[in-house]
């Protein structure tokens, strides 16, 4: 089967957490077949909530054979592995997997694909749409409008803005990941995208940021 895995760090080394989160995904028999551009939001937290490390948000193109249960399992594992602490929702996490999509629907007392709340999150949308453009047509739309007859949570009312469409703008370089974050902190709507993860390694490259406006 082929799915869909949204990942999104806002601790520790975001970057290599997330390319060995991949790593470990394809060691477990899950085929990552492709990467999508990393892309980063400030936190969006409770309301209340004291604003948590901006995220760093990718997906993986997966495919594997069994149950959908059984890929949840493995990003379980993975998420384990790779130290994250389950605490309070929606706090801060070293690694966060979840499975945004799948070839077939699928919904049990522990799974429910596609996510629920997919359609209201930029942050998901963006890196899934970049792995699986066949799905435009179905989600491109709610990039721009979140759709009005879903029921928001706490947190994804937060997520409505920016209301005007989006579209995709290169807007700035910045000299690094840090600078770039701090800029993306005071620009609602902006993604961070690194077309070569890689290159954030080094610490003086330039890295290219866009902006849904
Ligand atoms: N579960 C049901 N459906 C699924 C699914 N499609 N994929 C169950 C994965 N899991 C699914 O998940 C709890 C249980 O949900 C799983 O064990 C599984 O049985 P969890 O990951 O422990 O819960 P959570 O992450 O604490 O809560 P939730 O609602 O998943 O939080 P979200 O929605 O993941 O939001 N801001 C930015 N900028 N970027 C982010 O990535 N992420 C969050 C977390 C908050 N703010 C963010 C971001
Ligand atoms: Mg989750």
């Amino acid at each position: 089967m082929i799915a869909v895995v949204g990942a999104g760090s806002n601790l520790g080394s975001r970057f290599a957490l997330l390319r060995s989160a991949a790593r470990r995904l394809d060691g477990l028999g899950v085929r990552v077949e492709r990467i999508a551009r990393f892309v980063a939001t400030p936190a969006l937290v409770l309301p209340g909530a004291p604003p948590g490390p901006d995220f760093v948000n990718t997906a993986f193109r997966v495919s594997w054979s069994g149950a959908p249960e059984a890929l949840l399992d493995r990003l379980l594992r993975v998420e384990r592995e790779l130290g994250r602490v389950r605490e309070e929702r929606w706090g801060a996490r070293t690694l966060d997997l979840d499975i945004l999509w799948a070839e077939r629907p699928f919904r049990s007392r522990r799974l429910v694909v596609p996510h629920p709340a997919l359609e209201l999150r930029s942050f998901a949308l963006a890196p899934l749409l970049d792995v699986a453009p066949e799905l435009e047509h179905r989600y491109r739309r709610f990039l721009r409008h979140p759709p009005p007859r879903a029921k928001p949570g706490p947190l994804d009312a937060k997520l409505r803005p920016p209301l005007a469409p989006i579209r995709r703008i290169t807007t700035h370089e910045a000299a690094d990941v840090a600078s770039a974050l701090e800029a993306l902190g005071e620009t609602p709507g902006a993604l961070l995208s690194l077309d070569d993860p890689s290159s954030v390694s080094a610490s003086n490259s330039k890295v290219r940021f866009v902006r849904f406006a």
